[in-house]
């Protein structure tokens, strides 16, 4: 049974407000990646709510807990600001989808008009392979990539897409960057220099960091945005593969426990999977609330 179902499955069989109830919602609450101290501390306010107040029906435990965890959760909006020039920087370990996220993203904006022009950055200049990749999405969606040779300086192939679309009249520069191990010192100390050169070559620019998190990871996700959050100020999270996890409750343990709002989710691996967040949306998928009922 998929995780909202089970949510669904379990509060309609409340009948009542029994401690079991309450220790199951707990687990199951583990499970869709809340983490525990967090899921049995909303667990605990949602009995105490529910017995305060007299609720019983499965209706209304369910907008109970919904209330509740809106009330933890946070989401933001990334957006280019009209007649500036806006850098987004993609940050993240190995796989989490920031190429891919570059090029959604690069898709999303142009798609809404939310950017005149854009140009892609490769930032990741540590594998070659990266640097293909995120050229053939520039092909794909006819968007110039500036790219340097692999094992270049990625602060200057930044350097040079920010005066790439200075001299082309472009708003918006996405930059991928590396992949790196949340538990390497060394290479998320290597992204507080990148955030320097990017901070001072684009003065005045709406400049955005975009961290990506696996939504499969479960609570290691945590230990990585805390991470690169402790290196570079993060401005929203991109929670990516929301499609094969439909699980997703980190994003409400990334903003209770790191105060990370987050901006996007990934859905799959096209250019058109990738949607703002809604943390209202989100929650009735969550819980498998019926929307517009
Ligand atoms: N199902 C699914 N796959 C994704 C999503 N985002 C990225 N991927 C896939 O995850 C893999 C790694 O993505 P990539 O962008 O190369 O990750 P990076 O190492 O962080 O740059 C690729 O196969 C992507 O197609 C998503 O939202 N859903
Ligand atoms: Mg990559």
């Amino acid at each position: 049974m998929k995780f909202a179902e089970r949510i669904k499955a379990l509060l309609g069989l409340s009948g009542g407000s029994k401690d079991e109830f309450f220790d199951e919602l707990a687990d199951l609450l583990v499970e869709g990646d809340l983490g525990a101290a967090l899921a049995y501390s909303v667990a605990d306010e949602l009995k105490a709510a529910c017995r305060k107040a007299g609720l019983a029906a499965e209706g209304e435990i369910k907008l109970e807990l919904k209330r509740i965890l809106a009330g933890c959760g946070r989401e933001t909006r990334i957006l280019p600001e009209p007649g500036k020039l806006n850098v987004f920087l993609l940050l993240g370990v190995n796989g989490v989808g920031k190429t891919t996220s570059c090029a959604k993203l690069a898709n999303y904006y142009r798609r809404e008009g939310l950017a005149k022009g854009i140009v892609l950055a490769a930032g990741d200049t540590f594998r070659a392979a990266a640097i293909d990749q995120l050229q053939i999405h520039g092909e794909r969606l006819g968007l110039r990539v500036v790219a340097q040779r692999h094992g270049s300086d990625p602060g200057a192939v930044l350097f040079d897409a920010i005066e790439a679309a200075k001299a082309e009249g472009a708003d918006l520069v996405i930059a991928d960057t590396a992949g790196r191990m949340h538990t390497r010192q060394d290479l998320i100390r290597e992204l507080g220099k990148i955030d320097k050169i990017v901070s001072s070559r684009a003065e005045g620019a709406n400049y955005r960091r975009l961290l990506a998190i696996d939504a499969t990871t479960g609570q290691n996700g945590l230990r990585q945005a805390e991470a690169f959050a402790g290196a570079v100020p993060v401005d929203g999270l991109v929670l990516t593969k929301l499609d094969s996890s439909a699980k997703g409750g980190l994003a409400i343990a990334l903003a209770k426990e790191l105060k990370l709002a987050t901006a996007f989710v990934g859905r799959g691996e096209g250019y058109d999977d990738l949607e703002p967040f809604s943390l209202d949306a989100f929650l009735d998928e969550f819980l498998g609330i019926d929307a517009g009922r």
